[in-house]
């Protein structure tokens, strides 16, 4: 069985403990591969190797840095079917999604960082007559870059990427459940000729190699995107000790049809944001809130479009919804959909396994794509993250209060708003309480606009210009011109 390696100082190396967790392939339940089990003294490797890099590599000029990150990107595009395939074994996500999303998006991710340092300006501040201020942004030096399952490639390029533009080196852990794509990154980043040590990949557990990558004293920097628990942890750790921190965690997140939307595009767009990547998006409409008048027939033709969705196995080119990432998340979201019945929700469609999968993948982890009405806000299904195929469906009865319950959660993340009038889209948008408000459309996603979360969704913000700050260091340098000093201006 193939077993991978981390990646430290240019190298693949074996853990140091000689520890390996199994890998799943969630479609067929089967272990497939093993995953190092890494450690602290594994994470300590690492930062070493990044310490070591990291002079040469900030002092390199933008232009060299730019076109080894451009060399990365050519060559996952040139493996394009091998990373895609990889994803989807790893993941349980559909093949063809892996090709047109994942993939196409961490090569985005590269290409956009990459020229994005080219281009990068700073600011001038003159006083007066007097001085001027220039600010430098300079590399913070070894960040930690921890990121999970859903998105494996597309989110770990999307911290990797910006970190190392910048001119920092990283240490990233990626989601043990989903370690394969990093492991090709890594086989890249050597053919590209990234210099040893700038990237460096430890695998292994949250709680072991995770932690300790946050604990580590000579990690200054730390980018996190995963569950809200896991993110409160990591920054109970790296506040006290100063670090720099970013966290990407996760969402409710309302989708509001008001009546008069143009519902078709709404139905669909709808769907696809319930349950794209067997709902298992920090960004999923999991929570459905429609104008009362319309919403009836809106429910049922939502039913209808759901029962539509084939779900199959991942490989199979008709698939639209393949296997949940692993046993724990199956079992958590049919736990979830048990508690939704027991809270007196009804369900519309799914909430069962599907009847008859292929022999391939009887043992997978396939789940019906499923609608729930008939819940209050308050309710626990409506309040907590799912992260499966699950929504639930919710009727308003006026723009009032269908912002008090697109914000009645704790979460911040992301909203979709339906509707033809652009005065309501202005006004809702302003008074939703998330980081990324879309407006008849949902996941259009330019690089250049900051992303994240408020609430307990997240501290702090990643893309374009906000990465390359949140990696970087401002330092205000101010010079003295020709003339006596006026006096020091506190
Ligand atoms: O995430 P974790 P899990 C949510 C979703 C899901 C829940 C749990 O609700 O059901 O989180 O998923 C590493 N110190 N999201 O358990 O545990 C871990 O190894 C340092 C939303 O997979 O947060 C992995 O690399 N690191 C989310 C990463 O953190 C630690 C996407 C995320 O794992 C650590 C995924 C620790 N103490 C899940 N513990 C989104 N918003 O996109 C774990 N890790």
């Amino acid at each position: 069985m193939q077993a991978i390696g981390n990646f430290i100082a240019g190298r693949i190396v074996e853990p140091a403990g000689g520890r390996y967790l199994d890998n799943v392939d969630p479609a067929t339940g089967k272990t497939y591969s093993q995953v190092p089990h890494s450690d602290a003294r594994d994470v300590q490797a690492a930062v070493e190797a990044a310490r070591e890099a990291f002079p040469a590599w900030a002092a390199a000029p933008a232009e060299q840095r730019s076109a080894i990150l451009l060399r990365i990107a050519d060559l996952i595009e040139r493996s394009l079917e091998q990373f895609a395939m990889a994803e989807c074994i790893d993941n349980g996500k559909p093949l063809t999604r892996c090709r047109t999303v994942d993939i196409p998006r961490a090569i985005k991710n590269f290409r956009f960082f990459a020229t994005a340092i080219l281009h990068a300006r700073s600011d001038l501040h003159a006083t007066d007559r007097e001085a001027l201020n220039y600010t430098l942004r300079q590399p913070r030096g070894v960040c930690g870059l921890i990121s999970p399952w859903n998105l494996p490639l597309y989110l770990l390029t999307w911290k990797v990427a910006p970190a190392l533009a910048t001119g920092n080196t990283a240490v990233a852990k990626p989601s043990e459940i989903t370690p394969m794509t990093a492991h090709l990154l890594a086989q890249v980043c050597v053919e590209a000729g990234l210099p040893a040590g700038v990237l460096n990949i430890v695998h292994g557990e949250g709680p072991t190699a995770g932690a300790a990558l946050v604990a580590h004293p000579q990690v200054s920097t730390i980018s996190f995107t995963g569950g809200t628990q896991t993110g409160a942890e990591v920054a109970r750790v790296a506040a006290p000790m100063f670090k720099k921190l970013s966290l990407e965690l996760g969402g409710k997140n309302p989708n509001v049809v008001f009546a008069d939307a143009d519902i078709e595009q709404a139905l669909s767009v709808s769907v696809q944001a319930a349950f794209a990547n067997q709902g298992q998006i920090c960004l999923c409409g999991s929570r459905l809130l429609v104008e009362r008048s319309i919403f009836d027939d809106f429910v049922g033709r939502f039913v209808e479009k759901t029962r539509a969705l084939t779900v199959g196995d991942p490989l199979d080119a008709s698939t639209d919804q393949g296997a949940m990432v692993s046993k724990v998340q199956w079992m958590k979201t049919q736990n979830c959909v048990s508690l939704a019945r027991d809270e007196g929700g009804a369900v519309r469609c799914g909430g069962r396994l599907p009847e008859t999968m292929s022999e391939r993948c009887a043992q997978g982890y396939f789940y019906m794509p499923t609608a729930i009405t008939g819940l209050g806000v308050d309710c626990r299904t409506n309040q907590e993250e799912i992260f499966g195929p699950v929504v639930t469906l919710i009727p308003f009865d006026d723009e009032r209060q269908a912002v008090e319950l697109a914000n009645a959660t704790e979460y911040g993340l992301s909203a979709s708003v339906w509707t033809r009038s652009l005065n309501r889209a202005h006004r809702v948008a302003e008074r939703i309480e998330a980081g990324v408000v879309w407006v008849n459309c949902w996941l259009l996603r330019d690089l250049r606009t900051p992303f994240g979360g408020m609430k307990r969704s997240g501290v702090g913000r990643e893309g374009g210009e906000e990465a390359l700050r949140f990696f970087t260091e401002a330092k205000n340098v101010c010079v003295k011109l020709p003339g006596e000093q006026q006096g020091a201006n506190l």
